[in-house]
């Protein structure tokens, strides 16, 4: 495989955060930890739902709120985490929309509860003028012993281009590279705000604990932009992609690798870019 260039990111350098350094570390790194918490009683809120609502997260491997069908509780928990981040989501960021709320949750089930390196799925538009973001702000403190998020520093420059679900990781090839050699674990208090660029790589540890890793999890878009929805066109490619436009709910009631019932179908899209690799592939072998 070839060197190849770095996609545009000048949809990157736009103003995202309210505060200049924030603005500055988070092009460079492509996320943040900020000191700043959720407030207590934020936190109750979010514990005592999440514990109301628990069995519909009895899965062994990782799961979070957008995989479920339970539609009525998938709008409660974006309602509540966005009554909960609002205060922080105004503070911190500069005309942004979130779009969903939920939790990420991992059992004690040590391996099983690892979800695997990747970038995350397109919804909002790599073409347009802003970065699409996720907040993630666990339940109680997260380090490498119960399955903090581990993420490659300056990796959401690497491959800024549409994936739909279930697309492969670009560089599946390099995946044990990848992860022995630049990712690092971001351990996170209890209520801290984690926020990173949805190109980013990144996955999450084992939760080797005997408690159940919860975290909620929101993303947000620019107010300017549409969201988009990528859909594979058929099983056997993950080249041609169907794009959709669709409004900001979508991702509260779509079920996930399914062709929508709604929304435009807007252009097809062809996914035939090579990914940017950023490493000397020699020197990692020697
Ligand atoms: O909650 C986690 O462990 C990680 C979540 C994540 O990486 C994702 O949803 O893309």
């Amino acid at each position: 495989m070839n060197k190849t260039v770095l996609p545009n990111i000048s949809s990157l350098e736009k103003k995202i955060f309210n505060d200049p350094h924030l603005q500055k570390k988070f092009l460079e790194d492509g996320f943040l930890v900020l000191d700043d918490t959720i407030d207590e009683e934020g936190l109750a809120y979010l514990t005592s739902f999440f514990v109301q609502n628990k069995d519909k997260y009895g899965r062994k491997t990782y799961i979070s709120t957008i995989e479920l069908r339970d539609i009525e509780h998938r709008a409660k928990a974006n309602e509540l985490f966005k009554y909960v981040t609002k205060p922080v989501a105004d503070k911190y960021l500069y005309n942004y929309k979130q779009f969903y709320g939920g939790y990420g949750v991992k059992l004690t089930t040590a391996e099983d509860s690892i979800l695997g390196t990747h970038i995350d799925t397109t919804m909002v538009p790599y073409e347009g003028n802003r970065t699409g973001i996720t907040m993630w702000i666990p339940l109680i403190d997260v380090d490498e012993s119960n399955g903090c998020v581990h993420v490659v520093r300056g990796s959401h420059k690497y491959h800024r281009l549409p994936r739909a679900q279930r697309c492969s990781f670009p560089y599946e090839a390099f995946v044990d590279v990848i992860e022995k050699h630049y990712m690092e674990p971001v351990p996170v208090r209890r209520g801290q705000i984690f926020i990173m660029d949805q190109s980013l790589i990144h996955r999450s540890g084992p939760n080797n604990s005997e408690y159940v890793r919860v975290a909620a999890m929101g993303m947000f878009k620019p107010e300017e932009e549409k969201l988009v929805y990528y859909n594979r066109v058929s099983e056997d490619t993950e080249e041609d992609l169907d794009v959709y436009e669709v409004e900001d709910d979508f991702y509260l009631r779509h079920t996930l690798s399914t062709t929508p019932k709604e929304g435009v179908k807007t252009h097809l899209y062809k996914n035939d870019r090579k990914p940017y690799i950023w490493f000397d592939k020699k020197e990692i072998q020697a």
